[in-house]
């Protein structure tokens, strides 16, 4: 359902399904399940969700619709596209989804194959590939925690994730708990003593946003106290001298100042780290949320380099390519059309020559969608994403959906984003859809296949709907079945998507050393490119540096003396994915409301308790959410949840410009030059108590009861 990659059994009785639980066989939950796939029964039958492609019979957002039969939807939506084609051209046609679902590869293939270079999703630049690339133009090959094999990790540095919580994503809230069992030692970098921070021996409670700060001054450490692996170092990287001399003068002392960690207990994580063998770096989504990540994810990546920590037991590791590529269907793209890729000639790691997964810069896209610059975008085909709700000033995105020609959503649910369109389409749930896994992702060490086993009403999945889409247009690719498709990746293994079915999962031999067999990493130079050849010649800094986020108390102390919390959004909460299973009644009575976290003190210095409705307001907007105390939290430092919307209000809103994390964020400059990301966290905001019966009052008919679910416990099932 999630990119989590557990194995599960379905149980059927003539031919219903009855009954879902882990499979305790599987190599990565190995029996467990997460709250969300618990409730898989209630979303599969939920009475709400979409169940035949609509047509809207007002005007947009109106609310009235009209049922359409598959063959008048896929008509019309081919021969409005087919006219937006001629009148304009391929790439003002755009095509939006969200992280990395099911058919996330098959929405860049369509994209392809329309002959447009412009997809995107809110992740991208502020998700995953910053890591990915990062890993990528340093070492060749994406690297992932070795969790799996017979060595355990003697030391895992967490940093900005909280995979207790978040996991599955890479797969690995149980491969870590099961670690951290075996006596694995733990360094947490996050503000939060997050569950996962909760369980470390270290934890470095930075200030938000300052990341690159603490990861200087611990490869100063690890350089200047000669911690590193001289033997790996001398043989296997290149720029080692450059990188030494560009972290001298990060200190842990002037580290400090920054990121208000204790030098001497950076010193003690930089020590721990590079003194456990084997360690790993386990990095989450929190460094991409700032205007320097691509940089901070460098420095990062750095940590396992140079301690010698690659592709050995227990350490960083790569997979062995187990399946095919995907058939993405690049070389559609004329060298014209992906130079025109909206942020490409800009954001060159995002969408330009340097990018290993070429996207559009989302705000870049929106923009031309409201003022036709530098080209118009009048149509948006949407699979999977909440628009309104997950990407970075809501408002103005609903500028742009309201400026569209054509706009069609697919989704479960009617969402405030799918309210907006021309047309909407019926998707399938993960119970209702054929799909090839492999898990952790993009290091593909196991690989599952996932199967069709019931139907409900006029429902699709997404692979279907994109291929028949192809079809209807007469397009020259992407138009052969998904069968076809899914046995082709899966030649290498000599299996076809059948046979995968009845084994369920295969997990190929993991190998390590592999760039030894090879004598070389896959970069230009061979070795690990410490001091990045392609970086330079792409024009940026082919070293790590620091940068201070662009609000903050240091930057412009004149709007903290306005604004004078920190802010951090979107920590993710257990029983929910982003925006989706609000709906879902076991899920959402576990946790009923938007909850921003803030320290006792600092509510009692604002006047706020418990459970109070209260105002989170920056000078981009204000919203409600109800105050949960914690001393988890620093007290300069608050965090609210993303994703919220209340299907349960009145249509065509949903009560989406209520609670929305979004409307605090901006999706305006500075971005990172390298991927184009915008700031999601280390903002400032100001917090103040809610007039009764404001916004928050009418969230829910529940009264002013403190919530005891509590943020982040108890969403997993041993
Ligand atoms: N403020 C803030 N914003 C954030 C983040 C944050 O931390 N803070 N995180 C960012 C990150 S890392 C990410 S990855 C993005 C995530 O953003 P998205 O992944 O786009 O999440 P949603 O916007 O919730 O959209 C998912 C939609 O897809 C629908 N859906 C689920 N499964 C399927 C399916 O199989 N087919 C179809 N057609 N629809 C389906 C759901 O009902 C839901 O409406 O959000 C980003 N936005
Ligand atoms: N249940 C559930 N699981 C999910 C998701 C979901 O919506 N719900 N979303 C999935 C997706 S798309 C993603 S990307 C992953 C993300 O999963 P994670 O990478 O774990 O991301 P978060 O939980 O958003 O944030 C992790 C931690 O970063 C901390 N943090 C905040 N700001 C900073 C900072 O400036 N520096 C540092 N070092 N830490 C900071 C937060 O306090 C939080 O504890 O989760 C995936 N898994
Ligand atoms: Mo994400």
């Amino acid at each position: 359902m999630c990119h989590g990659g557990c194995g599960v059994l379905v149980y059927l009785e003539d031919g219903e399904i009855v009954r879902i639980e882990g499979d305790k066989e599987s190599p990565l939950n190995r029996g467990r399940m997460c709250a969300k796939g618990r409730a898989s029964l209630e979303h599969l039958n939920h009475p709400d969700r979409l169940r035949y492609p609509m047509k809207r019979a007002g005007e947009r957002g109106g609310g009235k619709w009209e049922r359409l039969s598959w063959d008048e939807a896929l008509d019309e939506i081919a021969g409005r596209l087919q006219n937006i084609r001629q009148e304009y051209s391929p790439e003002s046609i755009a095509l939006g989804q969200g992280t990395g679902r099911r058919h996330f590869n098959y929405v860049v293939r369509l994209a392809n194959a329309l002959g447009t270079p412009n997809w995107c999703e809110p992740g991208c630049a502020q998700c995953f590939i910053p890591r990915l690339n990062t890993s990528v133009i340093t070492f060749g090959e994406f690297f992932v925690c070795d969790y799996y094999g017979e060595v355990n990790p003697a030391c895992i540095l967490v940093w900005g994730h909280n995979p207790l919580t978040s996991g599955p994503d890479g797969e690995l809230q149980f491969p870590l708990r099961d670690s951290l069992k075996r006596g694995s030692r733990l360094i947490v970098v996050d503000p939060r003593r997050s569950e996962t921070a909760e369980k470390a021996e270290l934890w470095l409670q930075l200030r938000p946003g300052t990341d690159d700060a603490l990861a200087l001054a611990m490869l100063n450490v690890i350089i200047g106290d000669d911690l590193y692996d001289r033997e790996f170092v001398d043989n296997w990287t290149s720029g080692f001298e450059e990188l030494a001399e560009r972290v001298e003068a990060y200190t842990p002392a002037w580290a400090e100042e920054i990121t208000w960690v204790p030098a001497e207990k950076i010193r003690e994580a930089a020590r721990l780290f590079a003194t456990s063998r084997p360690a790993t770096l386990e990095w989450g989504v929190a460094v991409e949320h700032t205007p320097n990540c691509f940089q901070t994810c460098r420095a990062l990546a750095m940590l396992p380099a140079i301690t010698g920590n690659i592709d050995v037991p227990g350490g960083w590791v790569c997979g062995t390519r187990p399946i095919g590529f995907f058939p993405f269907l690049a070389e559609n793209l004329s060298n014209e059309a992906r130079d025109k890729r909206l942020g490409g000639d800009t954001y060159r790691i995002l969408g330009g020559n340097g990018a290993i997964m070429p996207a559009a810069h989302a705000p870049t896209v929106f923009r031309a969608m409201r003022t036709g610059e530098p080209y118009p975008v009048k149509a948006f085909l949407v699979f999977g994403n909440n628009t309104l709700s997950t990407y970075a000033n809501p408002r103005e995105v609903y500028a742009s959906l309201m400026n569209l020609d054509l706009l069609v959503v697919t989704d479960i649910y009617m969402t405030p984003t799918a309210e907006l369109a021309d047309l909407v389409l019926p998707a399938a749930t993960w119970l209702e859809a054929d799909g090839l896994q492999a898990f952790p992702i993009a290091a593909d060490l196991h690989v599952l296949a996932q199967q069709k086993l019931a139907s409900r009403w006029e429902c699709r999945q997404d692979e279907d709907i994109m291929i028949q889409l192809a079809q209807r247009m007469g397009l020259e690719v992407g138009t052969e079945p998904l069968r076809e498709v899914l046995d082709r990746q899966l030649e290498p293994l000599g299996l076809t998507f059948e046979e995968l079915k009845e084994k369920g999962h295969v997990s190929p031999p993991l190998r390590y050393g592999k760039y030894k067999e090879m004598g070389m990493f896959l970069t230009a130079s061979g070795k690990v490119e410490l001091c990045s050849q392609m970086l330079e010649r792409l024009g940026y800094d082919p070293l790590p540096y620091y940068e201070e986020p662009p609000e903050s108390p240091v930057s412009t102390p004149e709007l903290h003396e306005e604004y004078p919390l920190i802010l951090i959004t979107g920590a993710r909460i257990a029983h929910f994915f982003h925006s989706e299973h609000r709906q879902i009644p076991f899920l959402r009575r576990k946790h009923p409301e938007p909850l921003v976290e803030i320290h006792p003190e600092m509510a009692e210095h604002l006047g706020i308790v418990e459970g109070d409705w209260v105002y989170i307001e920056t000078r981009r907007g204000k919203i409600t959410q109800r105050a949960r105390l914690t001393d988890t939290i620093d007290p300069r430092v608050v965090s609210v949840e993303h994703g919220w919307w209340f299907p349960e209000e009145k249509g065509p809103e949903h009560g989406v410009w209520k609670s929305n994390a979004n409307l605090l964020t901006d999706n305006g400059p500075p971005y990172d030059p390298a991927m184009g990301t915008y700031q999601l966290r280390a903002l400032l905001c100001r917090v103040y108590p809610a007039e009764t019966g404001d916004a928050g009052g009418e969230h829910l008919s529940e009264t002013g009861t403190p919530i005891e679910s509590g943020l982040n416990k108890g969403g997993y099932h041993e």
